[in-house]
């Protein structure tokens, strides 16, 4: 550990020798921040740093002026260049990493607006470059914005019903779901029969599990329900390889009467044809998905 500690300093020391030479000592760190501003053109969180210190550094320092001191991000970011990634590769490679601890990825909280390398209390940890560590240090005080997302996280619950061919849909998500964004957040069902229409359907009124005749899906979504569009079959008739994909945001902003808005905890859930199912409906549902809508 100490000497793994000791060559990343000797690396990183050269790093910025090197960069020093080439550039001169200032636009070193403000060029990380350059490719990073251009992998997130439209992302807040940066802003919410600078708009409340007047400076872009405390996105990955503990010091408003930059230097010694990483957050749990700003260290991820360090430990990739150290490894010898370019610097847009280390920005994109850290995107999965969920740096901070909160249970939401970098990426997420890049596109939640707010901070990958901040979370709120005293559940932070400070990196430095000889290897030694703070933890329990409180977020600048200064950052403007929530640390971490009050929104954009999506849970499944409920069970998906069986369909004749022994097929259970279940849904996931990509991106953030947004009132405002005109893209960027897609409900995904996958494992859905080959072959069959279905439509996502969505509520604002909470979960539920009230049983869909006498076969094995529930209607998971307290009604009133909102109907999202028909989405036709594809895949492998009799095979469980259909898939159904929907960006909300984009339907939210085309369509405003169905954007749940601002802070809405949202229900979904995919219903689809299923004909030769041996119950008495001629239809079967996924399980379902909730989350809450950011700005
Ligand atoms: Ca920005
Ligand atoms: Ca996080
Ligand atoms: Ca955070």
């Amino acid at each position: 550990m100490q000497s793994q500690s000791r060559t990343r300093t000797w690396t990183g020391i050269a790093a910025v020798l090197t960069g020093a030479v080439l550039l001169g000592a200032a636009p070193i760190k403000a060029s990380w921040w350059d490719d990073w501003d251009t992998e997130y053109p439209s992302s807040l969180t940066d802003d919410n740093v600078i708009n409340g210190t007047s400076k872009n550094c405390q996105l990955c320092h503990e010091d408003v002026n930059g230097g010694e001191g990483w957050n749990a991000y700003g260290w991820k970011l360090w430990e990739l260049d150290d490894a010898g990634f370019s610097r847009q590769q280390s920005i994109t490679m850290a995107e999965a990493f969920d740096s901070d601890g909160d249970g939401t990825s970098n990426l997420t909280e890049i596109g939640a607006n707010t901070q990958p390398g901040w979370t709120p209390g005293n559940n932070n940890t400070i990196y430095f470059s000889d290897g030694s560590t703070q933890t329990g240090q409180a977020a600048p005080a200064a950052i403007l914005g929530s640390l971490d997302p009050t929104c954009g996280l999506a849970t499944n619950y409920c069970t998906a019903g069986v369909s004749a061919n022994g097929c259970q849909a279940t849904l996931s998500t990509t991106g953030v779901p947004s009132a405002t964004a005109a893209s960027g957040f897609t409900l995904i069902a996958s494992n859905v029969e080959g072959g069959k229409d279905g439509v996502f359907f969505q509520g604002t009124s909470g979960q539920q599990a009230n049983t869909w005749g006498n076969g094995t899906s529930f209607q998971c979504v307290v009604p009133p329900v909102s109907r999202l569009g028909l989405l036709p079959g594809n895949g492998t008739g009799g095979a469980c390889d259909g898939t159904k994909s929907q960006d909300l945001n984009a339907l939210w902003t085309a369509k405003p009467a169905k954007n749940p808005g601002v802070g809405a905890v949202v229900q979904a859930q995919l219903w689809y044809r299923d004909p030769g199912n041996t119950s008495n409906q001629t239809t079967s549902l996924s399980d379902a998905i909730e989350f809450t809508v950011c700005p």
